[in-house]
């Protein structure tokens, strides 16, 4: 049985790539973090009894910031393939917490290098790894943006990242290990967080259909981005593995889209005007944003054969529904006496 290792399994990719993995047979190993709640919701379904030996999936507590514990993962899980999907991921927030953001993003990187170097080397087993590259390398760079596009982040994310894509560049060719960045454009799903764009409007969309949230408060509605779905980008991470020779990757749908078009189209879905629930609150607004992101995918298509199926109408039309749903679920707990959030402004 082939196995793999994904850090960040409790995340929006991490959840979607594990579905996949577990249905292509592999033995599954995520890293979750220890919290004084649980963070396993996007993967309960999933998750059954740990009790249970013959199961497929397997968590064991680890973090990015603690390579010793990277180390005994991998001792423990011996996978085929590791996946780098941890990160504190929101771009905002690392303007907020720059030190650790870096530190997780890029100096994490490291660490998992590192264990992996070692790993390979002691037990002469061959490991892929997967790194989590993003978009947001390119920042400031004019669309479209490609493999060969220079890199201008604009966060201390971005900058993390870029530190993640040149280790893990360099440890290919140091040391021959095989290790592809996948430069990935924004991607989306009914799973994604509920703090970035896209989600924080279809909850709301979904809230105040409901009468639970009559106000929706964003920054910068200029911006665009190329916006996919995030189960079609999990496919298109494994398939850089099966690859023979390790390379860089961008996967992206070429369509970009302005954040209002995504708020226009998500409202309109839901029979709501956003003029009158939307208004602006500078404290969503980025130091330096970036503000245009349109991806090349020629060459994921060429050599992976991969295309996104969910094109962007689709992808928020989705996530509404979802997004009625919950909400429907939340005004039926209210209007039995339950108490229900007010949505705190994010
Ligand atoms: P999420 O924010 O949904 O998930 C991040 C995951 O990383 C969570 O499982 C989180 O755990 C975990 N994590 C956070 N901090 C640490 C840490 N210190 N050590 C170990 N794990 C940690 O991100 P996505 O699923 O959306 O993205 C997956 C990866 O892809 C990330 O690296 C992201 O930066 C990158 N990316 C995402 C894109 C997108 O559009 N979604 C586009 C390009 C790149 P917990 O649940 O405990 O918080
Ligand atoms: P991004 O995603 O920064 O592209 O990073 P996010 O959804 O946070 O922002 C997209 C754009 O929307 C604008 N915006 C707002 N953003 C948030 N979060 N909240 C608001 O209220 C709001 N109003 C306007 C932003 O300014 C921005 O221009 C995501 C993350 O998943 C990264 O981890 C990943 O690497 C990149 O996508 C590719």
């Amino acid at each position: 049985m082939r196995r793999a290792l994904i850090t960040g399994i409790t995340g929006q990719d991490g959840s979607y790539l594990a579905e996949l993995l577990l249905a292509k047979g592999y033995e599954v190993h995520g890293i979750v973090r220890r919290a004084s709640t649980f963070t396993t919701e996007r993967i309960d379904h999933i998750y059954q009894d740990p009790h249970e030996s013959h199961l497929r999936l397997k968590l064991h507590y680890g973090d990015l910031s603690d390579g010793t514990g990277l180390r005994r993962v991998l001792e423990m899980a011996r996978p085929e393939e590791v996946y780098n999907l941890g990160a504190q991921s929101h771009v905002r927030v690392s303007f907020d917490q720059p030190e650790y953001t870096a530190d997780i993003v890029g100096t994490g990187t490291l660490r998992l290098l590192e264990a992996l170097r070692d790993y390979t080397q002691n037990t002469g087993r061959q490991v892929k790894l997967y790194q989590a590259g993003s978009s947001e390398m390119f920042g400031a760079a004019p669309p479209p943006q490609g493999e060969t596009t220079a890199f201008y982040p604009r966060s201390p994310y971005a900058v993390g990242k870029v530190a993640g894509y040149w280790f893990s560049v360099n440890y290919r060719e140091a040391y021959g290990l095989f290790v592809c960045n996948g430069i990935l454009f924004n991607h989306e799903s009914p799973r994604r967080g509920e703090t970035f764009v896209t989600r924080k409007i279809t909850r709301a969309v979904g809230r105040i259909k409901m009468g639970l949230q009559d106000r929706l408060f964003l920054g910068n509605l200029d911006a665009k981005r190329d916006w996919g779905f995030a189960g079609d980008f999990v496919e298109g991470m494994w398939r850089m593995l099966q690859q023979d020779e390790p390379d860089d990757y961008v996967l992206a749908t070429g369509e970009a889209h302005s954040v209002r078009e995504f708020l226009d189209l998500a409202f309109a879905h839901a029979g709501l005007a956003p003029e009158a629930h939307v208004e602006f609150d500078p404290r969503y607004l980025r130091p330096t944003e970036v503000d245009h992101l349109l991806g090349d995918p020629s060459k994921a298509r060429e050599k992976l054969g991969w295309t996104p199926k969910v094109g962007f109408e689709e992808l928020v039309r989705m996530m509404v529904d979802n997004d009625m749903e919950l909400a429907r679920r939340e005004r039926t707990l209210k209007d039995a006496g339950h108490l229900v959030s007010t949505q705190a402004e994010r």
